[in-house]
């Protein structure tokens, strides 16, 4: 039986782990749940995943939530997936979850809100608000100076100094780049002063060339359609 995966491209998390399979070779369905639909609160879904959040994952009878959590079991339950995605090694492994870990800690108390209150928020009949970006804006840049710091190493292109891409670069990548939905000026003055990160950041794109340059064009589609909106000031 075929893989099922529960996916709103717009989703950094539901990203990775198409990504994965595209880059894989593992085959799957996509069933498209609309965020801005709602359709993650159907019943129908919450029968998938109770927590009633995508990504979530069927494979046979077994069903999954959590991307992390998914990247972890594709690498383990498909044949023939290259070792450097998760790696076998308990020290190297244990390192790729300290990253996915801090990403998972770090991300929405900076990033991922910044970028919700700065543009996301009207997908879900929000308001934006310009108080709550400028407060994630610092905890974006201390997350990406910290990338810098701590996980980009001067050996190595990738992650923890890494010559091969893990689950924890195509997770951390799929995140950065939704910084792609902001107006250019906004992505520049944040993401312009980490150069290392920039250079990542493209040699991740170019290891995971076409698949992720392919499943990240929705950014750009939803970019250009993007309606004015109304600002609030709480
Ligand atoms: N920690 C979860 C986060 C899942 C999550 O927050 N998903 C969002 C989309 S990025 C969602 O389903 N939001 C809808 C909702 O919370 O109602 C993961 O990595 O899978």
């Amino acid at each position: 039986m075929t893989l099922k995966l529960y996916v709103d491209r717009l989703s950094q998390s539901c990203r990775e782990v198409i990504i994965f399979c595209k880059l894989n070779g593992i085959d799957f369905e996509e069933v498209y749940i609309e965020l801005s639909k709602r359709h993650q609160l159907s019943p129908e879904f919450r029968e998938i995943n109770p927590i009633q959040q995508i990504p979530a994952i069927m494979d046979g009878k077994f069903k999954l939530s959590e991307s992390h959590a998914i990247l972890r079991y594709l690498a383990c339950a498909f044949p023939r997936i290259a070792d450097h995605w998760y790696p076998a090694d308990l020290y190297k492994r244990a390192k790729v979850e300290s990253v996915l870990d801090w990403q998972r800690t770090t991300f929405p108390r900076g990033p991922d809100s910044f970028v919700f209150y700065s543009v996301l928020a009207p997908t879900v009949g929000l308001p934006l608000n310009t108080k709550a970006a400028a407060r994630t804006e610092k905890n974006f840049i201390a997350s990406l100076a910290m990338i810098e710091s701590v996980w980009l190493q001067k050996k190595g292109r990738f992650l923890l100094g890494s010559d091969q891409p893990s689950i924890a670069d195509l997770s951390l990548a799929c995140e950065i780049m939704q910084l792609e939905v902001l107006d250019e000026k906004d992505r520049e003055r944040i993401l312009g002063p980490f150069k290392r990160v920039l250079k990542w950041l493209d040699d991740t794109k170019n290891a995971m060339a076409p698949h992720f340059k392919e499943v990240h064009s929705i950014l750009y589609k939803f970019k250009e359609n993007r309606k004015p909106v109304v600002h609030s000031k709480i």
